[in-house]
């Protein structure tokens, strides 16, 4: 527990106005956790799988309701509406307040107010940053148990401070009319009600680890980002780091963690995972840009996700993991999702609870067909992960030499470019989209404008935040990563993948690597540099040289077409739009014409 004034301040209020009938100090101990578990076993919450074959595991289903993030009911509570931006929704703070806390008064009324001290970064890291959340989920709390670093210690780094990040959760009654997740950046504040499901409720994540801190780094001359970071290792075992964004279910998870091809494992290239979704991001003493993953666990994907294509991240969910909104199979009392084997469970429960016929199964009508839901998720501890970095849990950050931005364009991008330098790289960040996944509620496989895939996770404006990039990398300089952009979704007519992808995403990283230490050939090209086909090893791979020949290509009139959508994209960011952005955006212009 804690005498800091501030936390016990907030604490008063929030009882006065949530009314619970019983407190609990989470102090991180297993002790305590498993006495939480049981109890949310006995009330039917958590649901114990097979302790024989998943140790430590547990299965949870979320209302149908409620199971991806709502970005339609996601604020930014910015005391001046123009500094939400375009991209944000918007509320006055005073007027939010008022609102989320006449939604919350005395709902813990008859339920646990929890309170959950935690650390986002290893505690006492110079990167680490602290925040409390209350919750009434004990759902929320073992998930936060494993996503974050909690208990008595992080009270001890606090101290007396008051530069921590208040975070509310009240499930209510889960309605989805009354259901807000609100940021006050301002405030260091996070209320989120009416969900129970990971990205509106598990607070550290998307809500403090990319709103509120992408507003704090913007203050304070640092990042946060929506980025896996990976080691690769080569064969005279020195490590190069680089950090990716992709949108939500686009492969960060998967490519944190990849194998790769056996030829190249055979010459001792290995992967070293550092973080899979979030990337905090400061210059360090020697210049260069460092990152720590602020996470403690991995809240993933779990369909498509199998042996053979993220075998490390299977290896991860194998004890102490809890597993949300995927099918239950009655015959061993174990979990499967679409993508794990081709041996659907007969007797078994889907992820409303229902019994499941996996011959009804239609890729049309996934949400109302399959075992699991297509945004089922996984959290599973970091330290579970077979091929986890050494330097995960070390708070100095490692030194980045790629940022690597992608995402799903069936038509567009080619499978890997480098940007001409800084600048160039930040255009071609900011231009970024991706066709929607159900990781968010609403229509999948639109196509839509993502910056930096941080569309749904930038706490001010984004115009501001594309300046905040400009100046950083005004101030790395010659010691800036580099920056590339890939796309391992690119389709032929019938929609068929054209790149393997999974572990021969190798190839590319390793393009990418020697480009930085220039040592691998390119040619220039309207968008960028562009590997040419013999640049990419394609040994012991089944891809011919036409198929690769034809997703490096950069196709004048759909780039033509995709420069319009850019020009269109930039006109929501008005004056905050930096001019050296748009100056880009000519200069793309220009360089097409001339193809
Ligand atoms: P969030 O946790 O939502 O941020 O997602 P993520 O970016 O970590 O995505 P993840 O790695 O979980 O992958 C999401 C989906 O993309 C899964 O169904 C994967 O099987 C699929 N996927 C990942 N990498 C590749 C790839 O290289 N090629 C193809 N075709 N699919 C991929
Ligand atoms: C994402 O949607 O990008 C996720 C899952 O990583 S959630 O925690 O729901 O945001
Ligand atoms: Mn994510």
């Amino acid at each position: 527990m804690t005498n800091n004034q501030s936390v016990l301040k907030w604490l008063d209020e929030m009882k006065e106005l949530l009314q619970p009938t019983n407190v609990m100090w989470i102090d991180g101990s297993e002790e305590q956790l498993e006495k939480l578990r049981e109890e949310s076993v006995q009330s039917g919450e958590m649901h114990k799988l097979n302790q024989d074959l998943l140790p430590g595991c547990y299965l949870h289903r979320t209302q149908p309701n409620d199971v991806a993030r709502v970005e339609g009911r996601t604020f930014i509570c910015s005391r001046e509406k123009e500094n939400a931006g375009p991209t944000n929704n918007w509320c006055d703070p005073q007027e939010m307040y008022t609102k989320l806390y006449n939604i919350a008064r005395g709902t813990y009324n008859g339920r646990t107010m929890y309170i959950i001290p935690y650390s986002m970064g290893p505690i006492g890291s110079p990167l680490a940053k602290i925040g409390v959340e209350i919750t009434d989920s004990i759902y929320v709390v073992l998930n936060m148990a494993i996503m974050t670093r909690i208990g008595e210690k992080v009270w001890e780094v606090l101290g007396d401070s008051n530069d921590w990040v208040r975070g509310l959760h009240a499930k209510c009654n889960v309605d989805p009319e009354n259901r807000y997740i609100c940021h006050f950046p301002e405030d260091n504040t996070i209320i989120s009600v009416n969900s129970a499901y990971g990205g509106n409720v598990l607070l550290g994540k998307k809500c403090f680890a990319l709103r509120i801190a992408s507003y704090q780094g913007w203050k304070e001359g640092w990042m946060a980002e929506h980025m896996l970071i990976l080691g690769l290792q080569n064969p005279k075992g020195e490590v190069k780091y680089v950090a990716a964004a992709f949108p939500s279910a686009c492969g960060k998870t998967n490519l944190a963690m990849l194998i790769p091809p056996k030829y190249l494992r055979d010459k001792g290239y290995k992967i070293w995972t550092v973080g899979d979704d979030i990337s905090w991001m400061k210059i360090g003493p020697d210049g260069r840009l460092y990152a720590i993953n602020p996470e403690n666990g991995f809240f993933g994907v779990a369909p498509g996700t199998n042996e053979h294509s993220n075998f490390n991240a299977l290896e991860s969910t194998k004890k102490n993991t809890i597993f949300t909104n995927v099918a239950l199979n009655l015959d061993n009392n174990t979990v499967w999702w679409e993508g794990l084997d081709k041996n659907p469970p007969k007797n078994a429960l889907n992820w409303r609870g229902e019994p499941w016929d996996y011959t009804k199964y239609d890729k049309a009508d996934k949400v109302g067909t399959s075992g699991a839901h297509p945004n089922s998720r996984f959290t599973a501890p970091a330290k579970n992960c077979p091929c986890i970095s050494d330097e995960f849990d070390k708070g100095q950050g490692v030194p980045i030499s790629a940022i690597i931005f992608g995402g799903r364009r069936a038509k567009c991008a080619p499978l890997v470019y480098q940007s001409k330098d800084w600048v160039n790289g930040v255009f071609v960040g900011s231009a970024m989209a991706s066709e929607t996944t159900a990781a968010a509620a609403g229509a999948v496989g639109v196509v839509r404008r993502d910056p930096m895939a941080m569309l749904p996770f930038c706490g001010y404006h984004m115009g501001d935040y594309f300046a905040h990039w400009l100046e950083m990398g005004e101030k790395l300089g010659d010691k800036a990563p580099k920056i590339f952009n890939v796309n391992w979704f690119r389709t032929d007519d019938d929609g068929n993948f054209l790149w393997p992808g999974f572990g021969d995403n190798m190839r590319v990283l390793n393009w990418i690597i020697d480009r930085c230490e220039g040592n691998a050939d390119a040619v220039e090209t309207a968008i960028g540099y562009v590997p040419r086909p013999e640049d990419i090893d394609l040994t012991d791979l089944d891809v011919d040289f036409e198929t690769l020949t034809s997703i490096l290509k950069v196709d004048k009139d759909v780039w033509e077409k995709e420069a319009a959508e850019i020009e269109e994209h930039y006109k929501k960011f008005g004056d905050r739009l930096p001019e050296e952005l748009r100056a880009q955006l000519n200069n793309l212009k220009e360089n097409l014409a001339k193809m």
